[in-house]
């Protein structure tokens, strides 16, 4: 369980709380994936296509031996196995899991790239990443992560919806 990776979680259909925590059990229970940290819930204003419900967002770190598309490919299966059907761009979903950093590589495939493309352009990806990794460094950027707090917009579509403990990332960012 030698890499660090993390994922972005979304859900806006259903039980969206059920769809995420069905999503970490899963990926808990492949024998090469070790679930490190996850970070509160997050209610969050559809972006995008903005006619849709509201999604639970949240951010996990996890260690393990798989290699970036391996990682994907246990990612799509499990999206896939929790009803997860492609019918709009960008449209609702039972679950998402995207691959946001794994270790300080950069890919660009087709298939994958990361970091995850604008990713530090999303208030509803950053703030529930931040609090779990408060000083992440991108290996896209000279500056920290929380830098880009200040620039990013949309924070006020982002709200904490069940905290996990302790102090959230809006420890950061209110005043
Ligand atoms: C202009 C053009 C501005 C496109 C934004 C942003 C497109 C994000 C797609 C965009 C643009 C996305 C989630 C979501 C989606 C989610 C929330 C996407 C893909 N996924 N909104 N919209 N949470 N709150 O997980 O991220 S669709
Ligand atoms: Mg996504
Ligand atoms: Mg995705």
């Amino acid at each position: 369980m030698e890499n660090k990776a993390y994922i972005a979680l979304g859900s806006n259909m259903g039980d969206r709380l059920d769809y995420l925590k069905k999503a970490i059990l899963h990926l808990e229970s492949h024998e090469n994936i070790t679930v490190v940290n996850t970070s509160s819930i997050y209610e969050t204003d559809p972006v995008g296509y903005t006619n849709q419900d509201q999604f639970l967002n949240m951010a996990i770190q996890v260690m393990t031996s798989l290699k970036p598309f391996e990682l994907l490919d246990v990612c799509l299966n499990i999206e896939e196995q929790l009803g997860r059907k492609r019918e709009m761009r960008w449209g609702p979903r039972t679950l998402d899991l995207d691959i946001l950093v794994y270790n300080q590589e950069n890919i660009e495939t087709e298939k994958l790239t990361l970091p995850h493309p604008r990713m530090s352009e999303r208030a509803f990806v950053i703030l529930p990443l931040l609090e779990i990794d408060p000083n992440i460094m991108l290996p896209t950027m000279k500056e920290p992560l929380k830098s880009c707090l200040q620039s990013i917009p949309d924070k006020e579509g982002v709200r904490i919806w069940k905290r996990k403990n302790g102090e959230d990332v809006f420890a950061l960012i209110e005043n």
